[in-house]
């Protein structure tokens, strides 16, 4: 008999778009994930790797659950991979427009965004990642979705932004999906629910 318990999995956001997309895509793949608003610890590091594996065992420390943190990033070719680790600060600082600023006149418009989810039980600590190749807009288009999105479009939907589509279209293609994919496959093949 299947333990409903054990299929929950604590997310430790705040971003309630993330939750959405994360939670969509999960419950259809048989997990229960709880949005979880804890302050997340974002240590200073150079990789976003870095940044969810501490977050997560950090967070282990005041849930004492099963928790996932998921820490994401869009890396722009022309800017050496700026904003990178730095991209929620880069958001609410220079924001859409600033990075607009930043490419202009640019040739190469090309970027990725990658997502880490990062897995902690107490005993095992699982890292998965997701990326998503596409390029910079000229200007931010679409209303849907959150952060860089409008001026993001995957290049298997060029010119078509991520803001232009719905939750269920954009995880077709993002790197959120992807990771989070990931880490149902193994947590599915993994966990023990008898
Ligand atoms: P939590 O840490 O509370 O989970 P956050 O919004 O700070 O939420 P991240 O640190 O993972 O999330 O993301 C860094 C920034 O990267 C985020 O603020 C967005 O501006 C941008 N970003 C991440 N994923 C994105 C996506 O799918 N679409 C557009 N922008 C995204």
């Amino acid at each position: 008999m299947k333990d409903v318990k054990k299929t929950e999995v604590a997310f430790i956001t705040q971003n309630k778009h993330k939750f959405i997309e994360a939670s969509g895509l999960l419950d259809r793949l048989g997990i229960n994930l709880i949005m979880a608003p804890l302050n997340k610890m974002e240590i200073q590091a150079s990789t976003i790797q870095e940044v969810a594996t501490y977050a997560a065992l950090e967070a282990y420390e005041h849930l004492h659950k099963p928790l996932i943190v998921e820490d994401a990033g869009l890396f722009v070719k022309a800017l050496n991979g700026f904003p990178g680790v730095y991209s929620s600060y880069a958001f609410t600082t220079i924001g859409i427009n600033g990075l607009i600023a930043l490419v202009k006149g640019k040739k190469d418009r090309s970027a990725f965004f990658e997502a880490i989810v990062a897995y902690f039980d107490g005993v095992e600590l699982k890292i998965f990642s997701g990326r998503v190749d596409g390029f910079i807009l000229n200007k931010p288009v679409g209303k849907n979705g959150f952060g860089f999105d409008p001026i993001f479009s995957p290049k298997e939907s060029f010119p078509k932004s991520f803001a232009q589509m719905s939750t269920r279209q954009k995880n077709k293609l993002s790197h959120r999906a992807r990771a989070f994919i990931a880490f149902s496959k193994w947590y599915t093949n993994t966990v023990n629910y008898t």
